[in-house]
């Protein structure tokens, strides 16, 4: 009798997302061998999180508890070892981290890291090392000031964005940091390092600080080569030198470069695992921790985006990446380097009031059923009879507006829609939104068939819309995204695409030296399946529709807050 064959080398990626934390083990050939998650809200609800994150009384304020996320990395592993996963097969691990967060080390951490006790849970041996326990997040708005402040010290906003990719966003970490700078200077004194999301959680992995990698990137407005086209979604690196940039981190705070350390190239090995790991879960002593990156490039890796493909990922955070050949200047929405072609950039728009509106909608209309919710859907007209919402929860990125606001189909404000109407008038409107600022961006389709963009030079021969996020299982929703956009829908078997996309990295990451490319390292995924055509006749409703929805736009924003 033949003798068993040993079970093969496998491979990690990680997904530090708002909501959760997630993990994805491939094999060698990329098929899917182990799914874990752990939702901060229902498994650590000793930290009394709402959607992961804590929204403070001025209702600008967005943070998460750092500790929580060492928590749930503790119980996730748990939860895998006690499901029997074998992590001595693991051989490479990276992951992604929701962008624009930022972590406090205090002076001393790195020490601790270096030396955790196999006998103690990691939030335990870590109580003691951040300077601030509630982690300012992506969704944080409380930063006008900091942002003012920043664009004037650099010469304007166009400046800033020449110099760093982007104007200045409020949730960019620089602002972030200068406003705790000025706030709590002492928090700023006491700081010995400051992490993204995604480089707290390689250091978890790696038991140092890890490096803030190249490729949690925006840079916006700019055509640039290669291998100097990338920078944190931040407002402080230089985009072409890939070095901070002197003006903008005095302008955010004193010694900050010190702080932030260097940053290092996302395909970068790191290091091996650290001992704590092995000993307390059996991992190999060399598996290899490959630089983690923000959850938005790991997400395009995992979806496998092509050119003249649109990926649109339905999660905490609604964002929308476009293949890009030769960006050009656009006053909203950022442009990243591609991680996956070297000549190719990627432009991301990204909305607030994603998943987190779609279930409160759901929870008050449709007693917090997806199927009840999916059925008003489908029940109502392509077009909803004219009728046109806009839903934000929480000040919105594009448009800059908050609340919710309805109209009939002569453009006349009323208060309130029945509920199948609000429910088709809150997933159409968020498509429309995505339709109309990417074609801001350059999308366009010309009779049926989607093209490039001339003004961007994007090339778009065979369109396809690729979901990703939770909301990508959602049949219903995904059909009126094909109506929308007039384009069809396509799919991945994982609804988490930055676990995926992380774990395919972290195969990069050891082959990258001999020169195998990300793509080349993709190739062997499954292809996305088709799972929506738009309808007949949707061309038609939505031009006028579309037109109306702009127009609306402006009345929105211009109504005083
Ligand atoms: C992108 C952004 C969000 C976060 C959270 O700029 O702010 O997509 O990465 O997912």
């Amino acid at each position: 009798m033949a003798a068993p064959t040993e079970p093969g080398p496998c491979y990690l990626g990680w997904d530090f997302s708002t909501q959760q934390l997630k993990v994805i083990a491939v094999d060698e050939q990329l098929r899917v061998i182990h799914e874990n998650n752990i939702n901060f809200d229902k498994d650590l609800p000793e930290f009394g999180t709402q959607g992961g994150v804590c929204v403070h009384n001025d209702r600008l304020t967005v943070t998460s508890p750092v500790l929580m996320w060492a928590k749930a990395l503790d119980m996730i592993l748990e939860k895998m070892k006690s499901d029997g996963f074998d992590f001595s097969r693991v051989k490479a691990l990276s992951g992604a981290g929701q962008q624009h967060g930022s972590v406090y080390w205090k002076e001393g951490a790195n020490c601790i890291l270096q030396s955790l006790s196999p006998d103690l849970p990691l939030h335990q041996s870590l109580k003691s090392c951040f300077s601030l326990s509630n982690s300012p997040v992506w969704m944080d708005s409380s930063t006008t000031t900091q942002c003012c402040f920043l664009e004037k010290a650099v010469g304007g906003a166009q400046k800033l964005a020449d110099v760093t990719g982007s104007r200045a966003y409020e949730r960019f970490t620089g602002n972030q940091i200068a406003k705790i700078y000025s706030q709590n200077p002492e928090v700023y004194t006491q700081t010995e390092r400051i992490s993204l999301v995604s480089s707290f959680a390689a250091s978890l992995f790696l038991g140092a600080y890890a490096p803030i990698d190249y490729s949690d990137v925006k840079f916006g407005n700019v055509k640039l080569c290669w291998s100097a086209a990338k920078s944190s979604g931040m407002n402080l690196l230089q985009i072409r030198e890939k070095v901070w940039n002197p003006a903008c981190l005095d302008a955010c705070a004193p010694a900050l470069g010190k702080k932030l350390g260097h940053p290092a190239p996302s395909s970068k090995i790191l290091g091996s695992i650290s001992p704590y790991y092995i000993q307390r879960f059996g991992f190999n002593s060399g598996c290899k921790v490959v630089a983690f990156t923000g959850d938005n490039p790991a997400s395009l890796a995992g979806i496998r985006l092509a050119e003249g493909d649109i990926a649109i990922s339905l999660g905490t955070s609604d964002t929308l990446f476009l293949w890009i050949k030769e960006p050009k200047p656009a006053l909203e929405g950022h442009i990243l380097c591609s991680p996956v072609d070297p000549q190719a950039y990627m432009a991301l728009l990204c909305y607030k009031n994603g998943s987190l509106m779609r279930e409160k909608i759901r929870d008050e209309l449709a007693s917090g059923s997806w199927e009840e919710f999916s059925k008003a859907l489908t029940s109502t007209a392509v077009g909803n009879d004219g009728n046109v919402g806009f839903y934000f929860d929480v000040m919105e990125i594009i448009p800059e507006a908050v609340g919710i606001h309805r109209f009939n189909t002569h453009n006349n404000r009323i208060p309130i829609f029945p509920k199948e109407v609000e429910i088709r008038a809150l997933i159409e409107g968020q498509f429309m939104s995505k339709r109309i600022h990417s074609e801001k961006l350059g999308y366009k389709i010309f009779h049926g068939i989607c093209e490039a963009v001339l003004q961007h030079h994007i090339s778009m021969p065979t369109t396809r819309i690729l979901a990703t996020g939770g909301a990508s299982c959602n049949k219903a929703i995904l059909q009126v995204l094909s109506d929308v956009f007039s384009a069809p829908v396509y799919t991945i078997d994982t609804a988490n695409s930055a676990c995926l996309g992380s774990a395919y990295r972290a195969i990069h990451g050891l082959v990258e030296e001999t020169s195998v490319s990300l793509t080349d390292v993709v190739k062997l995924a499954p292809e996305p399946r088709l799972v929506a055509t738009p309808m007949a006749g949707v061309a038609q409703v939505y031009q006028p529709l579309l037109k109306r929805y702009m127009e609306l736009e402006q009345q929105v924003l211009n109504r005083p807050k």
